[in-house]
């Protein structure tokens, strides 16, 4: 997959995503990710990206001729174009595995108040965002998505942790989980994990997965 990043703070990307899984992904070729500064695509005296409101109003929008530039020269016709703000649809799981079968994506990081409505319009595919809080800028929900999304692709997992992966996407909170030793300051495993009972055990970390899910995550059932 062919991932482009347009920002305002591209040195944001160093670190997050050459490190682990992705960066695995990155030098076997199986995810070409780029990362583009926006203000490239402005050619005024300032580079400038932003500018106030028409009708008035707090803050400043990115500017349309910059992005549209960027667009222009960044995409194909099958590149899927995605703008991450708080204003977007909540990013999840489902939405992760369906990004995962584009061949390219391009990555918009939302700034300031918000993108000109002409970016919506005319060049978004989608608008996504990560969770209801806002942050300064839409570089970390960038991250987050590339992140999801590259752990899906054909071949990033190795046998274990894709069989892992699989084993607990049931839609349930995980089950309680102990590593040795048995008895840690008197704080001691449940007896049913060292009684060898393998049918007992997964009867009891069903149950345990259905309790923890109803107790915390009541929306997922
Ligand atoms: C994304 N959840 C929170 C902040 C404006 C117009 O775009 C904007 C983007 C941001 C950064 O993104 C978030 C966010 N998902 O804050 C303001």
């Amino acid at each position: 997959m062919k991932i482009d990043v347009l920002t305002l703070f591209p040195a944001m990307f160093a670190g997050p995503l050459d490190e682990s899984i992705i960066k695995r992904a990155r030098e076997s070729g199986l995810l070409d990710l780029r990362v583009h500064n926006l203000r490239d695509y402005a050619h005024d005296r300032h580079r400038t990206v932003d500018d106030r409101p028409f009708g008035g109003g707090p803050g400043m929008l990115l500017k349309p001729e910059p992005i549209f530039e960027a667009v222009e020269n960044l995409t194909s016709e099958s590149t899927r174009i995605i703008l991450l703000s708080p204003s977007g649809r909540t990013f999840n799981q489902a939405i992760a595995g369906e990004l995962a079968e584009s061949k390219e994506l391009l990555l918009i990081s939302g700034h300031y108040e918000g993108f000109d409505e002409r970016v919506r319009e005319q060049l978004a595919d989608d608008e996504l965002s990560i969770g209801d809080y806002v942050l300064t800028n839409g570089a970390l929900p960038v991250m987050v998505i590339i992140d999801a999304v590259t752990r899906l692709l054909p071949g990033v997992l190795g046998d274990e942790e894709s069989a892992q992966e699989e084993s607990f996407s049931h839609g349930l909170l995980e089950y309680p989980q102990y590593t040795r030793p048995a008895d840690f300051r008197g704080m001691k495993v449940p007896d049913v994990l060292l009684s060898g009972d393998h049918a007992e055990i997964a009867r009891w970390r069903g149950e345990q997965a259905r309790l923890r899910t109803s107790e915390r995550r009541p929306d997922l059932l």
